[in-house]
């Protein structure tokens, strides 16, 4: 089932997760160049042209109505509003913890110095719909952007021919007391948030999953706005020796392959028993699977088992992969945790299921894919905040330093720069005391 590949050291023999990461498709780039420059000319109309086009819907009112906002939470179980609630509660309590908040710092002569926290004023948060229409990312993208303090926050999600929205997709907004819903998907949707139309307000950062248009305009739009990082498909990489539970194991795997078919799946295991029995494992699971189709696919061309010496030797592995998500089941997990640099979400122990994070303890499911986690992320409140640097001098700071200031000014041959100060300390070649 998984290819079992006995690690020599170096990345080559890992080809086979490095290669497959992502090429710009260029036939999207132009479609999608052609919809957001027609979004911007033509506003409102080429959104609703677009979608009757893409989504089979003529659209009047662009609007998720109070009226069917509530309809979809009554019509949601009461229990599944129950634990989105609770999964909401950590969430939120999380990304409380992350928060940045502005500080001063005294110089000598009063100066003070700092740096102010300002969350942006307007978010987009895009939700896939279709086969990808996730409740539990509604709240990933919207919680940081409502602990962050965003005063506007708008949601938009494609509807279907009936000019319906996913009923969970709209209880988890009503949960939130999201208000600003919108029926729009597509590059459309992110073209008309990205300019502004008549009916639909410019925004100054976008969030959210979606298709490769999606991705594509978001990638094209970014400058206009600021957008989250672009998300590729699911990966996880499992770190196990010979504790490990196969069954705990092949299941986390086949947790992110029935995501995508493009999905990827590493076991790194320093116990050829375990890669044994998780192989057997995934092999008899795999024809009771409802998206077994994700998953074999996923399986057979981005995933693989890799044996290693020793535990050291796994987590240089994992750290050359850079994956998504990385569970560690071992004997003495946290000893692996300060030799692991790249993974966008670490899960320790036999118990932290990959799931746990998508669902429920806190941490944001939003996280850096296709080895971009070297340098990249989970979606956060730093998102949705910026950072203005606060400078306030005082006359007896400025007598005592700014002649080195300018004479700094000189050096760059920027004379105003230099004069700028030296007018007040009375210098100024420009003005003679
Ligand atoms: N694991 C996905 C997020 C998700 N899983 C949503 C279930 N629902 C991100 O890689
Ligand atoms: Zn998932």
């Amino acid at each position: 089932m998984f290819e079992i590949i006995n690690y020599t050291g170096g990345s080559d023999a890992l080809g086979k997760f490095l290669s497959r990461r992502e090429v710009l498709d260029e036939a999207v780039e132009k479609t999608v160049k052609e919809i957001l420059s027609d979004v911007k000319t033509r506003g409102d109309e080429a959104v609703r042209d677009y979608t009757e086009k893409f989504d089979k819907v003529r659209l009047a009112d662009f609007t998720v109505s109070e009226a069917e906002l509530d309809r979809a939470f009554n019509e949601t179980d009461k229990s599944l509003i129950d634990i989105m609630e609770k999964a909401a509660e950590n969430i939120f309590e999380f990304h409380r913890h992350e928060l940045d908040k502005s500080f001063f710092y005294e110089q000598p002569n009063g100066v003070l110095i700092g740096q102010k926290i300002t969350a942006v004023e307007k978010a987009l948060l895009y939700v896939p719909g279709g086969q990808a229409a996730y409740p539990s990312s509604v709240l990933m993208n919207a919680i940081p952007a409502l602990v962050a303090g965003v005063p506007e926050i708008y949601l938009t999600t494609p509807c279907n021919a009936k000019c319906e929205v996913h009923k969970h997709i709209l209880a988890a907004a009503k949960i939130l007391g999201l208000k600003n819903i919108y029926k729009l998907g597509g590059a459309q949707a992110i073209g008309a948030f990205a300019y502004g139309t008549k009916t639909l307000p410019k925004v100054d950062k976008i969030t959210g999953p979606g298709n490769k248009y999606v991705a594509m305009a978001k990638r094209l739009v970014f400058g206009e706005v600021s957008i989250d990082s672009i998300a590729g498909p699911s990966e996880i990489a499992v770190i196990a020796d010979e504790t490990a539970n196969p069954r705990f194991v092949a299941l986390d795997l086949f947790s992110q392959t029935e995501h995508d078919a493009d999905a990827s799946a590493v076991l790194i295991t320093t116990s050829e028993t375990l890669a044994q029995a998780v192989n057997d494992e995934a092999k008899s699971l795999l024809p009771k699977m409802e998206r077994k189709h994700n998953i074999e696919a996923a399986v057979q061309k981005n995933s693989a088992i890799v044996l290693t010496q020793h535990l050291d030797e796994a987590c240089a592995v994992s750290n050359i992969i850079a994956p998504e998500h990385l569970e560690v089941h071992t004997a003495s997990p946290w000893e692996l945790l300060p030799k692991l640099r790249n993974a966008g979400a670490i899960f320790l122990g036999h118990y932290s299921s990959e799931p746990v994070g998508d669902y429920f303890a806190g941490p944001n499911h939003t996280l850096p894919t296709s080895g971009t986690s070297r340098f990249f992320s989970a979606l956060s409140t730093k998102d949705f905040l910026k950072r203005s640097s606060i400078i306030s001098y005082t006359k007896e700071m400025l007598d005592k330093t700014g002649e080195q200031i300018a004479r700094f000014a000189d050096a760059e041959g920027l004379e105003a720069h230099a004069e700028a100060v030296r007018v007040r300390l009375g210098s100024s070649k420009f003005y003679k005391p």
